[in-house]
């Protein structure tokens, strides 16, 4: 992927990027997770212009806004949506609870400008739309496999590997300018500091030259390496785009979709295989997705999307329920108690004291025990403190300072 671009631009981007010259930052087999820690997360869909983007976004978002046309750059300015997230446990739970609402967790959908070659130099939309992918936390990354002479591809062919490499290599040498530009500015401002303060900006650059090298030698994408806590925190702080879980979307025409076969599928899956093996791919038909939009339901395919994207976004859920309301809340995995009492109010996480959990499965099982959806008082909670680590389908009660409950 990245080698091709390189065979052109190598020279170049040799004289911009600085040599590591100090100690490079400690490798670690720790895998801290890259990301930010909310319940609103966002998920832009990116991809090379006039490839299905608007098309995919209307229909995954249920809207009318958006602007899908048959002619490259149709969208300019990003346009956003919420997705409410399907939730099978969440109804089982308003049953066994009696709550009078269920409130689902939500992402936010971004339809985001497409891009063309050399984008990161201001080609196209260039650098705006590429300012736009840095702001959300996760990509669906929309790749044409539809033949059809009609509608206008920018690079005249149809050739999604191609494509890939395109987008890819663009998200790559935006990386490699933010990190440069980074170093530089710390550089500067480390010489107008004493020696004892210079430590933490040290440390930053350390980590800094380790990614651009990492970046340099063999196109590596940030998303598909392990990090130490440290170098988490240099990879949030910059919002790297090719640090951003992404889940591959294939847009096949009606056709293929409904057969389940496409010519480009298998060059698309080992291309995914060699150069972003975590990272997972669905063919789909925005088109044919477009035209299911006056149905109520959701298909199948955007629901593992979603789950998928989740998956990628470290995203687990835990639940809080009552008779006013069920609810779903999202945290990253690996999140403590106080940190998932922090998603509901940063009230609770500060004055945590301790929380009552029942695990989903125990609550099915004996939810036969249950009366009058008085869940505490038929069935057992666990007692847990600060330490305890949240596990997917967890039903929490926060006890905070103040009596106050959640
Ligand atoms: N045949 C076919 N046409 C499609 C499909 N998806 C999108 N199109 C058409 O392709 C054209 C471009 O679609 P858009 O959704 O505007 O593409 P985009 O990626 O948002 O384009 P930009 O915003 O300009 O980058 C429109 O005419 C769509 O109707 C598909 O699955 N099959
Ligand atoms: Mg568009």
């Amino acid at each position: 992927m990245f080698k091709r671009l390189f065979c052109t631009t190598r020279a170049s981007l040799a004289k911009r990027v600085p040599k590591s010259k100090g100690k490079s930052a400690p490798t670690s087999n720790a895998n801290a997770l890259l990301g930010r820690q909310s319940s609103k997360l966002s998920v832009g869909i990116v991809g090379l212009a006039n490839v299905g983007k608007s098309t995919f976004f209307q229909a995954i978002t249920k809207s009318a806004i958006g602007n899908p046309n048959n002619y490259p750059f149709a969208t300019v300015d990003p346009e956003e949506a919420m997705y409410t997230v399907p939730s099978p446990k969440l109804e089982e739970l308003r049953e066994i609870f009696g709550s009078e609402r269920t409130l689902p967790s939500y992402l936010k959908i971004v339809d985001i400008a497409g891009l063309v070659r050399n984008a990161s130099k201001g080609e196209g939309l260039g650098n705006q739309f590429l300012n736009d992918i840095r702001n959300v936390d996760g990509i669906f990354h929309v790749v044409r496999g539809f033949d059809n002479d009609e509608i206008t591809h920018v690079e005249l062919t149809v050739d999604p590997v191609r494509d890939l490499e395109i987008v890819t290599d663009e998200l790559l040498l935006k990386d490699l300018d933010t990190a440069e530009s980074a170093l530089e500015r710390n550089k500067k401002s480390m010489k107008s500091m004493k020696a004892g303060d210079r430590k933490e900006l040290e440390k930053e650059n350390a980590i800094l030259e380790k990614l651009t090298n990492m970046m340099m030698e063999n196109g590596r994408l940030l998303n598909n390496e392990k990090w130490t806590e440290d170098e988490v925190d240099v990879v949030n702080k910059h919002k790297f785009l090719t640090a951003k879980p992404t889940v591959y979307l294939l847009n096949v025409s009606q056709e293929d979709y409904l057969s389940g076969e496409n010519n480009y599928i298998e060059d698309v899956k080992s291309w995914l295989k060699s150069n972003s093996p975590k990272e997972k791919l669905i063919m789909f038909s925005a088109d044919y997705e477009h035209s299911q939009l006056e149905k109520k339901d959701r298909s199948e395919v955007i629901n593992e999307m979603v789950v998928q994207m989740k998956d990628q976004l470290n995203l687990i859920s835990f639940y809080t329920c009552g008779k006013i309301e069920a609810r779903e809340w999202n945290v990253k995995r690996g999140s403590t108690a106080p940190e998932g009492a922090g998603m509901i109010h940063t009230d609770l996480q500060k004055g945590f004291l301790n929380a009552n959990v029942l695990k989903y499965d125990k609550l099915i099982e004996q939810k036969d025990q249950v009366i009058n959806g008085e869940v505490e008082k038929s069935i057992k909670y666990d007692k847990v403190g600060k330490a305890y680590e949240i596990e997917d389908g967890d039903i929490i009660v926060i006890n905070a300072i103040g009596g106050k409950t959640r």
